[in-house]
């Protein structure tokens, strides 16, 4: 049986294995897992993966030679902008890093009277950078369609398909749109798998599959007509989770070359390998900085994981972008961790003026879009609880006024006020604002004269906060009972990706064969004991609809398999287990008593 899960483990791409690091994250405390998260992490700047010089790395000459062709094709663009277009494109979190990067880029071109040539597009529209839209992810026609649209007319665009895990169908029916137009497109794959280890299912109405497209991107590059940039950066500490690893270095490595095309555009400073490589060396000093604070960063797990428990909210306040990091790192929880909206919740000063999305105020589509400070004061201060963990997100660049005044409001409710606050060496935040806060994780940043003021400063205090968001939020929802060993088995089986992911999960624990998995989950999604032949034929896509009606489907599956009972049964033993990590646990340790007596 062991033999049986290794092998099973070896055929899954890089981004959806286990990572052994944190094998036992479901049994660490806040300290234990911050440490856990810093190896994890660790391993983007790594030089080698798991001792396997075949693999590339961030760092690989191979992938910092396509950064810099690649940021030689922005430079291009940013000298000839009319009727030339950057796009960059994404489902889920890869969506959402993109539009971070795309506003902040046109908001620096802006600052220069420069055109605003950057484009984002997000599978899902914009409603999907706060609510998790999983299904269009599966639309390879719709990803198409959507780039000819906001390219229309366009003599030269260089598009950037993110999607972490290389299976994005979303994303391969853009690269293969722009590998039929290579006269207009210049297609580049942000990935981080091998080419082989690209999706090969098939896809909806579609007659090729994703790992074809990026092939035939490796064929083009040879003649620099396409682009594949996919370091391995090893497995995310909650298995399949990209919003981690993934997230970070995709805002890493497309800054890095927006902004070096930028450079040379408009400083004359000729892309070299060695200052892309200093780049990606001062984003791992800011990794560095950021877990060097690993006793605050413990402290804030543990109370985020306090309010969780007591069924209370976590409220993330931020300014400018890093209420963006705030509100991205909040809308995950609810794909990740089956989270509702309201547990961790993100706000923005100013709300969608300052998010500058391509839709504009989205606040009429529901409590969910509701993100502005102002919102919050109105809506959520008036009912707040002691239970209720307030972090506030901010830097000495912010109005410290207009943080001391919110701060001061929500004091008078509740002491369980904390904040991540950065500064500078010289310019700090000053103490009697620190001393609002219960907890302060204080960054003080050095920064060179050139530095300070630019957009280089705020790009790494987001990604800074971006790590201690994501380690809030993931420790919060272990601390739970939310995850078993580093799996979040409770998955929301919502596209093909999370279908296909489900049965591997159901494979790695119980070690059946992928068909008895498959029936089982089938079995959970239909709510039935006797699936029919319409049932069992039917796409993916209708399994998916139906999952997405469904709670619990894969450890009422993963019970049903480990114990030989029926749906009943099953949904009994969770209803009794109302934490998912001791319900597997119990089933697992009732299964193996139970083999021992036979
Ligand atoms: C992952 C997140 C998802 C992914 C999305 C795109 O933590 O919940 O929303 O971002 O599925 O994945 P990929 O592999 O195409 O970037």
């Amino acid at each position: 049986m062991d033999d049986l899960k290794s092998c099973y483990e070896l055929s899954l791409p890089v981004t959806e294995k286990c990572n052994a690091i944190s094998r036992d994250i479901d049994r660490a405390n806040g300290k234990q897992m911050v440490q856990i998260l810093r190896r994890c992490d660790a391993e983007i700047f790594e030089k080698k993966i798991n001792d396997d010089s075949f693999q590339q790395t961030l760092y690989s000459s191979s992938v910092i030679q396509t950064m810099v062709d690649v940021a030689k094709r922005v430079e291009m663009i940013l000298r000839d902008p009319e009727e030339s277009l950057i796009v960059l494109s994404g489902c889920g979190t890869s969506g959402r890093i993109a539009f971070l990067l795309v506003t902040s880029f046109n908001e620096m071109l802006k600052a220069q009277n420069q055109k605003q040539i950057c484009l984002y597009i997000i599978a899902g529209g914009d409603r999907a950078l706060l609510t998790s839209q999983e299904a269009p992810e599966d639309d390879p026609a719709l990803g198409a369609l959507t780039l000819d649209k906001v390219c229309a007319g366009k003599k030269r665009v260089l598009f950037i398909g993110i999607s972490c895990g290389m299976s994005a169908p979303f994303v391969a029916g853009q690269l293969d749109f722009c590998l039929k137009h290579l006269d207009v497109f210049t297609p580049v794959l942000l990935g981080f798998n091998p080419v082989h280890m690209a999706r090969s299912e098939p896809m909806q109405n579609c007659s090729f599959h994703f790992k074809d497209v990026a092939e035939r991107m490796t064929a083009e590059q040879r003649q620099k007509k396409a682009f594949v940039l996919n370091p391995v950066l090893g497995a995310e500490a909650i298995s399949g989770s990209s919003r981690m690893k993934g997230g970070s270095a995709t805002k890493i490595i497309l800054e890095t070359i927006l902004l070096a095309g930028h450079e040379s555009a408009f400083r004359g400073k000729i892309t070299m390998p060695e200052c892309i490589t200093a780049r990606i060396t001062t984003n791992e000093m800011v990794y560095e900085t950021t877990y060097s604070h690993s006793d605050e960063l413990a402290a804030l797990i543990h109370k985020a994981g306090e309010s969780l428990q007591m069924k209370a909210h976590v409220y993330y306040i931020g300014w400018h972008t890093l209420g963006v990091i705030g509100l991205t790192d909040a809308s995950e929880c609810i794909p990740t961790y089956g989270a509702d909206f309201d547990d961790i919740r993100g706000f923005i000063n100013n709300g969608f003026s300052e998010m500058k999305n391509k839709e504009g105020d989205l606040s009429s589509l529901g409590p969910q879009f509701v993100i502005g400070h102002k919102d919050f004061v109105d809506t959520i201060l008036p009912t707040l609880s002691q239970n209720d963990m307030i972090l506030f997100l901010f830097s000495v660049n912010d109005d410290l006024h207009e943080v001391t005044a919110l701060a001061d409001q929500v004091r008078r409710r509740t002491s369980n006020l904390h904040a991540i606050a950065h500064d500078l060496e010289k310019l700090t935040v000053p103490k009697r604002v620190c001393n609002m806060f219960k907890t302060v994780l204080h960054l003080t940043w050095s920064f060179t004269s050139e530095e300070v003021n630019s957009f280089v400063m705020r790009q790494r205090w987001e990604l800074s906060t971006k790590w201690c968001l994501n380690a809030i939020s993931t420790g919060a929802h272990v601390l739970k009972g939310k995850v078993y060993m580093n799996y979040m088995i409770d998955l929301r089986v919502t596209n093909s990706k999370l279908y296909r992911r489900a049965i591997n999960i159901l494979q790695r624990f119980t070690g059946c064969a992928k068909s008895e998995c498959e029936r089982a989950l089938l079995r959970a999604i239909y709510s039935t004991d006797d699936l029919s032949e319409d049932m069992t034929s039917a796409d993916v896509w209708k399994h998916t609809d139906a999952a997405n009606r469904r709670d619990q489907v894969v450890p009422t599956a993963l019970v049903m398999i480990q114990c030989g009972c029926t749906l009943a049964e099953a949904r009994h033993h969770l209803d009794c287990h109302p934490v998912i990590r001791d319900a597997v646990s119990a089933c697992f340790s009732s299964s193996k008593n139970k083999s021992t007596v036979d």
